[in-house]
Order: structure tokens, then sequence, then C-alpha cells
């Protein structure tokens, strides 16, 4: 009973819900075998990163063995890990991106 005045006569006020939609963070994964070149230029042509940002990404990947390249929507996440998964693909580079709910 939302704002109910309950037992003692007192109203309770509810917060109004404004509800943004959940956010995902899209992971890219290192590994031993996809060029440190491919991975920049994945970074810069899928997720709006200039050179040097790419490259700085990239060596965190590399470093750490995983990084954040980017938090979007659902379906825009999903979009990046397709074309990422796709284009790695079609180089034969094991070059894992995957998304996980912020
Ligand atoms: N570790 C790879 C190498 O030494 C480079 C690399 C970086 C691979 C980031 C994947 O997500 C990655 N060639």
């Amino acid at each position: 009973r939302p704002d109910d005045d309950g037992e003692a006569g007192l109203a309770v006020a509810t917060k109004p819900k404004t509800k943004r939609p959940p956010m995902y963070k899209v992971l890219l994964l290192n590994d031993d075998f996809t060029p440190m070149e491919f991975v920049v230029m994945v970074l810069e042509r899928f997720f709006g990163l200039n050179h040097s940002q790419a490259f700085e990404l990239m060596l965190t990947v590399h470093k750490k063995g995983l990084a954040v390249a980017g938090v979007f929507s659902y379906e825009i996440a999903e979009t990046k890990v397709t074309q990422v998964m796709q284009l790695a693909r079609e180089h034969q580079h094991p070059l894992q991106c995957t998304m996980e709910k912020e």
C-alpha cells in the first residue's frame, strides 16, 4: 500500500522512481597471439578512441589481463561485442570480447 497512512495516521511519501536503464561494461581480454596493432585498431574503430588512448588501453589489457573498453546500454554493448568478435574471427585472431552488467 504505497502512501498508506497506516495505523498512526501519518502519510509516508514514496520516492519518485526514475529508473535509469542498466549499463553494461564491454571487456577486452588478453591473449598471447592477437597482434597489439590489431587490438589498437579495434579500439579506434569500434570504441572511438584516438590512437594514443587505444594504445594505452591495449597495454593495460596486455599487462593486467583485461580492461573495460566502454560502458553502453545492452543493445549497443552487444553490437560492440559482435563487431569485435566477427573482425577477430575474420583475421583468425583469438581475441575475446565480452560484456558484463555494471
Ligand atoms: N598480448 C598480446 C601480444 O602480446 C597483445 C594483446 C593485447 C592481445 C590486448 C589481446 O586484448 C588484447 N601480442
